[in-house]
């Protein structure tokens, strides 16, 4: 079994619920458990600013599927809540990206992994920190130093008793 990272986000079509649905479609996967999952977070967009605000949140998974295997599977929940790629960054119903794999550091099309941007997202950090201060990012440090080093502008964390049906 692998210990791995995985980062929610979701600025279409009722995000909280985008979010909270693939959380639990994450948990049903064959060979996939969910071990902790952060509370939701509100985030202004970053990168192209036009869109709407973001929900971010992150779960940390114990899973039988080699990373391979785990990115098809986050894509295909992807495409199960209708994402559509049409430039970068631009708005979507959801996003799910592998942050880490056990201590795996690779870079191949299709696979990065650790994520190149995780060490600088506040949207990413936040939520880990939550679950995972501890956590050492290769080459970056520890994600509990790291997030206290970052701007938490534009980042609200809520109460998930408040996500309305
Ligand atoms: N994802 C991006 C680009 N910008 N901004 C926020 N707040 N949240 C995201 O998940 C996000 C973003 C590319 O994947
Ligand atoms: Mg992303
Ligand atoms: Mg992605």
């Amino acid at each position: 079994m692998a210990r791995a990272f995985v980062a929610l986000g979701s600025n279409l079509l009722r995000p909280d619920r985008q979010v909270l649905a693939a959380i639990r479609e994450l948990s049903e996967l064959p060979g996939l458990a969910v071990l902790r999952r952060s509370s939701l977070y509100r985030t202004a967009p970053v990168g192209y600013a036009d869109q709407p605000e973001f929900i971010n949140a992150v779960v940390e998974v114990e899973t039988s599927l080699r990373p391979r295997e785990l990115m098809a599977a986050l894509l295909s929940l992807e495409r199960l809540h209708g994402r559509r790629r049409t430039f970068p960054n631009a708005p979507r119903t959801l996003d799910l990206d592998l942050l880490l794999y056990e201590d795996l550091s690779v870079s191949e099309p299709g696979l990065t992994v650790p994520h190149p941007r995780l060490h600088e997202r506040a949207f990413v950090l936040v939520p880990l920190a939550e679950i995972a201060p501890e956590l050492e990012i290769p080459g970056h440090g520890r994600v509990g130093e790291l997030t206290q080093r970052l701007s938490h502008e534009g980042i609200e964390r809520l109460a998930t008793a408040g996500v309305s049906p």
